[in-house]
């Protein structure tokens, strides 16, 4: 019996319909700079969230109207699993995310919860091969349970670390399983609150130890999807080791770590870090480490993570921008790591959030496209910079000049050449005439 039995296949009717159950932009099959819509922006949908997000807040507990959900068992595990796929197929998301803990209950002992994990995931691979929908990437819940207070792979408890690896071997069998195509680390309790009793490179150390004996597991077992770290600069600890791409790239090239771990970029982290996500995505994207993203949206006014859907186009448009620069994706996708609000407690809700998603992405791949066509903002961008394609610039860029050289170039110039506007408003307004045609 269908659980959405009000929503049908949700399908794509273009601009001009006003009906909130269909897609205005995301059509699948449309074919954009040589790939379809679906492949450009290869959704998926975060378990955590849609399927187990009660929407309690520190305040008061859960409000969900959810009536598939049961008591905590595993036959009930496996129930939802169909009610998700049910979701995923009539949204018409190609992928999905999950943490171990999610979908399946913990047991009383590790074994136990490898059992439940076994019989919930087996269903999962039922439900794939019926659907076709697959697995964007898998991760472990490495902060839920209290034996993580003090962090997982940085606690100062040995035995914490070691029940965590125990954790993250399983999860990598079973996203391989799957055919997961990557494995996510978010440093949940992989940070500090008082500085006073955290040896921080002691911490950091086993941080990259932890990574290593992934990757060599990985390879012993074959997995050979791709390993994402997913920066956040605080929340749930005061200072986190994964603060941004900065700092998360930083410390993989430190621990030989960068040739095995991309970057999995979360909207909402990288503005609770006073960035931008466009600017997280040009950064990993220019050092060669952008692998997927985490697509929410934070509120200007709050200063946490709201984890929201992302209906603002110009944000949309701006990731689009970016990251078709940097080649679009490969292994990664559009997580909507994302949840409806508390008072947003009806299960349409979720296809409406969903929807709205999908659509501003979609609208904003389209603008994306449009800029780069063109080729407009890019020549902008281009001729500021044209000092360094001839003379001293270029002489610079290949390596040809040092500070002797240079300094006889300046006596014999006297003054350096007028400078270029930065022509700030210019492209500001540019850019709005992409994103607003009337
Ligand atoms: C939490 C993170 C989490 C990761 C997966 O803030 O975004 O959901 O994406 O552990
Ligand atoms: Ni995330
Ligand atoms: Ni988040």
């Amino acid at each position: 019996m269908a659980v959405f039995p009000e929503v049908a296949k949700i399908k794509y009717e273009g601009t001009s319909s006003a009906n909130p159950l269909v897609f205005r932009y995301y059509n699948e099959t449309e074919v954009i700079e040589g790939k379809t819509m679906r492949e450009h922006l290869r959704f998926s949908v975060a378990f955590w969230h849609t399927l187990r997000g009660s929407g309690a807040d520190p305040f008061g507990p859960g409000t969900m109207y959810r009536p598939w959900e049961g008591a905590d068992t595993v036959d009930n595990a496996i129930n939802r699993v169909k009610v998700f796929f049910e979701f995923c197929e009539k949204l018409g998301a190609p992928f999905y995310c999950f943490h171990d803990r999610d979908i399946a209950p913990e047991g009383k002992t590790l074994a136990e919860s490898n059992k439940n994990l076994d019989a919930v995931v087996k269903v999962f691979k039922e439900e794939q091969d019926r659907t076709g929908i697959t697995l964007l990437w898998g991760t472990a819940n490495l902060f839920g349970n209290p034996r993580y207070m003090h962090g997982a792979a940085t606690s100062c408890n040995a035995d914490a670390f070691a029940y965590a690896a125990a954790q993250v071997k399983k999860a990598l069998e079973c996203t391989m399983f799957l055919g997961g195509q990557g494995y996510t680390f978010w440093g949940g309790r992989e940070g500090y609150q008082c500085i006073w009793n955290t040896d921080m490179k002691r911490e950091v150390e086993h941080l990259a130890k932890f990574m290593h004996m992934a990757v060599d597991y990985a390879k012993e077992i074959g997995f050979k999807g791709q390993f994402y770290f997913e920066p956040k600069p605080k929340e749930p600890t005061k200072h986190q080791y994964d603060f941004d791409c900065a700092a998360c790239i930083n410390f993989l090239r430190a621990y030989d770590l960068d040739k095995y771990v991309k970057m999995n970029i979360e909207t909402n982290h990288a503005t609770l870090a006073t960035h931008s996500v466009e600017h997280e995505i040009d950064y990993a994207g220019s050092q060669g480490f952008l692998g997927s993203i985490d697509a929410n949206a934070g509120d200007m006014l709050l200063g946490w993570d709201t984890d929201q859907f992302p209906t603002d186009v110009y944000m949309t448009s701006k990731i689009m921008y970016y990251l078709l620069k940097h080649g679009g994706f490969t292994t990664g996708g559009l997580n909507f790591d994302a949840k409806v609000r508390r008072e947003s407690f009806e299960p349409v809700d979720l296809f409406y959030a969903h929807i709205g998603g999908m659509d501003a992405f979609a609208l904003g791949l389209k603008i994306a496209v449009e800029m780069r066509k063109t080729g407009e903002l890019e020549k902008l961008l281009k001729e500021r910079y044209a000092s360094w394609d001839s003379g001293i610039g270029a002489e610079i860029e290949a390596g040809k000049a040092d500070f002797k050289s240079l300094e006889k170039y300046m006596f014999e110039k006297g003054e350096a050449a007028p400078n270029v506007s930065g022509r700030q408003e210019l492209l500001e307004n540019i850019v709005n005439r992409y994103m607003f045609k009337s």
